[in-house]
């Protein structure tokens, strides 16, 4: 309904599986703009709206923020920004998301870029990770885990069966996964 015409991926994947990470890669490479889901309910928290409480709450439990709050502050950054081009990271993790962001987006990804990964690197790399998050320990990170395959698996499941995911083996090193990705990316044509 913002009567742009966009281009959107979704990036899926669990957590630490190198969303972010890649993101700035295929950023650098392929003029998309990065809009981490997670990155925007933090600002949102940051900025003191009236839903921050609600949503660091829902973080620190691991659990699904409910879609209007995260959709409207999808659609908002989409207008912000002068692209057609987005990378949608971490988003939509469960089937309610989904379908929630297609009737009121009316937006259909061209693809979903899916990071594969073990829960035991990506419960390393977390633990690595140090910036201060504060669903990075280990009793969240383990709800984290829980609610990716309850929830967001599913997700991945019902674009896979509609031959729409790209599935990157993401347990290799940081250069080997973006090779795999730039791949995927060089062969779009739009
Ligand atoms: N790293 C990255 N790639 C590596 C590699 N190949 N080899 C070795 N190390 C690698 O990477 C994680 C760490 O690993 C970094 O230190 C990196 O250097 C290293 P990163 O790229 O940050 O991984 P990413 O997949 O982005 O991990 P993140 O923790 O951000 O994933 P989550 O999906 O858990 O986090 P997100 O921010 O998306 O969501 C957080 C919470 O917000 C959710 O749990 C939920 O409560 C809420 N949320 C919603 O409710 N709704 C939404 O739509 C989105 C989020
Ligand atoms: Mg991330």
């Amino acid at each position: 309904p913002n009567g742009k015409k966009v281009q959107v991926v979704f990036v899926l994947g669990g957590p630490g599986s190198g969303k972010g990470t890649q993101c700035a890669n295929i950023v650098e490479h392929f003029g998309f703009s990065h809009l981490s889901a997670g990155d925007l309910l933090r600002a949102e928290i940051k900025s003191g709206s009236e839903n921050g409480e609600m949503i660091q709450n829902m973080i620190k439990e691991g659990k699904i923020v409910p879609s209007e709050v995260t959709i409207k502050l999808l659609q908002q950054a989409m207008m912000d920004i002068d692209n057609e081009k987005f990378l949608i990271d971490g988003f939509p993790r469960n089937e309610e998301n989904r379908a929630a962001f297609e009737k009121v987006t009316g937006i259909i990804p061209e693809f979903v870029l899916f990071f594969d990964c073990s829960e035991e690197e990506m419960e390393r790399r977390i633990m690595n990770r140090n910036q201060g998050r504060e669903d990075d320990n280990i009793d969240t990170i383990r709800k984290r885990f829980k609610v990716f395959v309850e929830s967001s698996v599913p997700v991945v499941e019902y674009y896979e069966s509609r031959g729409k995911v790209r599935k990157i083996d993401a347990g290799k090193p940081v250069e080997e996964v973006f090779e795999a990705v730039k791949t995927v990316f060089s062969s779009i044509h739009a």
